[in-house]
């Protein structure tokens, strides 16, 4: 069992490291409302120690080969498997997800990354480009020092899908962790450096947006990777630009899931429960906003209601449990604060929509009906479990209402029609689409948004092509012509 109290509050130089000055961070048990540790953020000490490690530590680790590189990253990945279920226990402690989830989606997740990238690092290389007697060839190069800033849905799977790449191509890392979720990362840390990565090429700092402004601000960082909120986006992506320096940008997203009548039910149904209910619904890429077209409509609602009686809310450490707390006080009232709106602006609920009555910040699975695309339910992301079903009639209009948003994260749609699927995903104006599934994030596919849900992709080579660049070098073989 891994202890929640973290034997320093940040992971340095290849150490645990304290500095109680800090800023005080508790560290909240969701599903009872109890403190469980204690961290402090980063004080500039801590940043800077941080930022000189990583700077220091990066050249030498460049120049090792990938092949050297991806050793250390596979190693991780295997440490983190057997660690999987002690992993998730506290993944579960951090966030309040269930351990029916963690123990399938957080830890083995970011093993996936590790693995993936490890894989491919001995195969990072540049080009050869014939130009006649003469040629160019490129010379795949490291960033230099990246820094990843987290968001509390998925925290060890977020630290590892910033770090695996960052460190596959030769990159030193500083990680902050969500000061909402702040524990597992710091056990990412700790199993990269017993696989072997030499010391500050990958640290965990803690810290809410002082400490990541200052990371992000910081001449000797050439690469920001956020995921979190289109409002700290727009100001993460602000600053790095002053620095002209490499974003990736993962963010919010309102995403549409589209159920022709002609779709399979159950699957159907399958599809809107995992795009909005599991992990309590605090997933970016859920589809939220669910078109149902009018012939299937009373049916999904149906199944719907049926199915949501299997809901098994309760301790997330008791591994029946398939629906957790909200992660905080603060985004349990922010959910609720959505559901009277959707009451108030004339949405007709059709399930759930209340607090429970319990220790732990607990709001029941909720669906509306009849709602409108002007609706605020139908607009903002509201990260919680609240699905809005809106009734559409034809193809041509659910596109475009599906892409009548300023997100462009994902989008789904549910259809035994082949050409209509592959028509919907060429019209939508998303950068993850699903065709007869939702939410599912493998590791060898780029995931990431369009639009105002960010800019870049992770995962997949894609990912490589935002934590490196290629240096072109031409080679005259015969004399140089000149004008006079
Ligand atoms: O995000 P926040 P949260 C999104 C999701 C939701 C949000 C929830 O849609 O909107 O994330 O996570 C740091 N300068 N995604 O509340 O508040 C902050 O400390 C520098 C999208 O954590 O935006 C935290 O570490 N840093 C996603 C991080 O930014 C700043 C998947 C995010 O904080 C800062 C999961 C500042 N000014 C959630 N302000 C996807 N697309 O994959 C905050 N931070």
């Amino acid at each position: 069992m891994i202890d929640p109290q973290p034997r320093g509050s940040h992971f340095v130089d290849g150490e645990y490291v304290e500095d109680s000055t800090g800023a005080e961070i508790p560290v909240i048990y969701p599903a009872t409302g109890e403190q469980i540790a204690t961290v402090y953020a980063a004080t500039d000490a801590v940043v800077e120690q941080a930022l000189a490690a990583a700077k220091r530590a990066q050249p030498e680790w460049a120049a090792m080969t990938g092949t050297e590189r991806g050793r250390i990253l596979r190693r991780a990945a295997d440490i983190m498997r057997e660690r999987n279920h002690d992993l998730s226990v506290l993944e579960t402690r951090d966030t309040g997800k269930p351990l029916q989830e963690t123990l399938v989606a957080d830890a083995t997740s970011g093993a996936d990354a590790l693995e993936y990238f490890g894989g491919i690092a001995g195969s990072l290389t540049g080009d050869y480009i014939p130009l006649g007697e003469d040629f160019v060839y490129t010379r795949r190069e490291p960033l230099g020092v990246c820094v990843g800033l987290g968001a509390w849905n998925y925290p060890t799977q977020i630290a590892c899908w910033k770090g695996a790449p960052a460190l596959a191509c030769g990159n030193a890392m500083v990680f902050k962790p969500s000061e909402t979720t702040p524990l597992s990362a710091l056990q990412v840390a700790e199993i990269l450096h017993e696989a072997g990565l030499p010391k500050g090429l990958y640290n965990v700092v803690q810290g809410r947006a002082r400490v990541g402004s200052l990371l992000v601000n910081d001449k000797r960082v050439a690469k920001v990777s956020l995921t979190g909120s289109v409002p700290t986006g727009r100001k993460v992506y602000a600053m790095a630009a002053v620095g002209m320096k490499h974003v990736t940008m993962e963010l919010g997203g309102k995403s549409p899931l589209v159920i022709f009548d002609d779709a399979d039910l159950e699957n159907a149904v399958s599809g809107a429960i995992n795009g909005n209910f599991y992990s309590s619904g605090q997933v970016c890429s859920n589809g939220t906003r669910v078109f149902v077209q009018k012939g299937i409509k009373e049916a999904f609602l149906a199944r719907m209601t049926e199915r949501l009686a299997g809901v098994k809310m309760g301790d997330p450490l008791d591994e029946n449990t398939n629906f957790g707390p909200l992660v905080s006080q603060s985004q349990l009232e922010i959910v609720e604060g959505y559901v009277a709106k959707g009451l108030e602006e004339g949405a007709r609920l059709v399930h759930g929509g209340n607090r429970v009555d319990r220790e732990g910040y607990y709001i029941e699975p909720t669906v509306f009906a009849d709602v409108t695309d002007d609706m605020t339910i139908a607009r903002e992301e509201i990260f919680g479990p609240v699905l809005s079903v809106l009734d559409f009639e034809t193809e041509d209009e659910v596109l475009a209402r599906a892409n009548d948003t300023e997100f462009g994260l994902s989008a789904g749609v549910f259809t035994r029609d082949l050409t209509r699927a592959h028509r919907m995903a060429a019209g939508f104006e998303a950068g993850t689409c699903y065709i007869n599934t939702y939410n599912d994030a493998p590791v060898e596919a780029p995931f990431g948004g369009s639009k105002q849900s960010g800019v870049g992709r992770e995962n997949s080579s894609a990912a490589i092509e935002h934590f490196s660049e290629k240096k072109s070098v031409y080679v005259r073989m015969g004399d140089v012509e000149a004008p006079f």
